[in-house]
């Protein structure tokens, strides 16, 4: 029989394309089961099969070649836990309200993957100098209906400054938590870039293009960029790349009913894009004071940090703010407000969670279902 803490109860966002997200609430692990890791596509999932599956790498390469599936499996392999946050996690919060997908607090997961260096394939091919960056294309195509639209169908595709993708922790991996990658999360094989926000993990990787120009794709020009103004230069766009800064509230989720005058414990998680969270602070009363929570971990680049925090409850009944705000190695710290900057993506701004605080509450739920 199946573990019943494994079923999956992920929230539907959209139904086709799948875009499934993870009730963050019922966070209870380090690694995210595969079945409950969040799914964003923006097209169908491409049938491939991993005997027909070639790699492709071309452009600015001594070598231009084909890998099979079997070439990579042989080929040295190296594991990295990483957390995964889509661009657009959070997205629901702001208000008013902006387009895209309404994610809550759950695009976002944390597993181990498990393959090929694309260094180790980059060097095989030969990567002239001159070399600006690498593009990632995925099996994948459909037509962009919103303006501007495509012309046809296109595919799904990202590029890396090729000092990311020469970086060790850049991986084409075919396994998630030790398992064979699950047809939604890529397989045969994905490109898994730790540090950066999901976008530039490409899915159904087929396609690797060597190239000495800056890529201007849909995926990092019209959608998943910001505005940016470097000194000296007028406004511009750049694509979405590392990601920032954040804690999230687990439990207590949004107006949970929280017994008076107890002891809660509230959880979550943190992480830090291509840094590591250093410390995490939590407040109880709106934002006024801030205390620290304790982790449940040693920090792992890459991968988020468990935290948790012993809350007295008040003995007054009422309607509370709770906040989690994080730090990293670097010296960030999450900010309170919204950068309008960042359009839709990158929704990193602390998060109040209100919750009612009541004489009863029902019984905190137990990690595992008992049927
Ligand atoms: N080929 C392809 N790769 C893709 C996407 C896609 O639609 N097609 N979505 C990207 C986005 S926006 C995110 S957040 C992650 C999500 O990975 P997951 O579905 O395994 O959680 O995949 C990225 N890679
Ligand atoms: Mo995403």
């Amino acid at each position: 029989m199946r573990d019943p803490a494994s079923f999956a109860g992920l929230i539907i966002r959209e139904k086709d394309p799948e875009n499934l997200e993870f009730p963050f609430s019922s966070l209870n692990s380090f690694v995210t089961p595969n079945e409950q890791f969040f799914i964003r596509s923006h097209f169908a999932v491409p049938k491939l099969n991993p005997r027909s599956w070639r790699l492709k790498i071309e452009g600015l390469v001594d070598r231009p070649c084909q890998i099979d599936y079997n070439d990579l499996l042989r080929l040295p392999s190296r594991s990295v836990t990483t957390t995964l946050e889509c661009a657009g996690n959070s997205r629901i919060f702001l208000t008013p309200k902006v387009g895209g997908l309404q994610w809550g607090l759950g695009a976002v997961g944390n597993a181990e993957w498990t393959g090929v260096p694309l260094a180790a394939v980059l060097e095989r091919a030969g990567v002239h100098a001159g070399t600006v960056e690498v593009v990632l294309q995925g099996g994948d195509a459909g037509e962009i209906k919103k303006e501007p639209q495509s012309p046809g169908k296109i595919h799904y595709a990202r590029s890396l400054p090729l000092e990311k993708a020469l970086r060790s922790e850049v991986i084409l991996a075919y396994q998630m938590n030790g398992a064979q990658l699950p047809m939604s999360h890529g397989f045969p094989v994905r490109a898994v870039v730790p540090g950066w926000y999901g976008m530039a993990s490409v899915k159904w990787l087929t396609r690797i293009v060597v190239t000495d120009r800056v890529f201007r794709g849909y995926f990092q020009t019209s959608d998943y960029a910001y505005w940016d103004q470097p000194e000296g230069l007028p406004i511009q766009l750049l694509p979405v790349a590392e990601v920032e800064v954040k804690a999230q509230i687990a439990r207590p989720a949004l107006h949970e009913v929280v017994r008076a005058n107890s002891v809660y414990r509230m959880h979550g998680a943190a992480w830090a894009g291509e840094s590591e969270v250093t410390k995490v602070e939590v407040s109880t009363n709106g934002g006024r004071m801030w205390k620290p929570a304790e982790f449940l971990g040693a920090a792992s680049r890459y991968a988020w940090r468990l935290w948790e925090y012993t809350w007295h409850t008040p003995s007054r009944v009422g309607r509370y703010t709770v906040m989690a705000r994080a730090s990293d190695a670097r010296g960030r710290v999450q900010p309170m407000h919204r950068d309008p900057h960042r359009g839709t993506y990158m929704i990193s701004h602390v998060q109040p969670i209100e919750v009612e605080v009541q004489e009863s509450a029902p019984p905190p739920p137990t990690d595992r279902y008992t049927i």
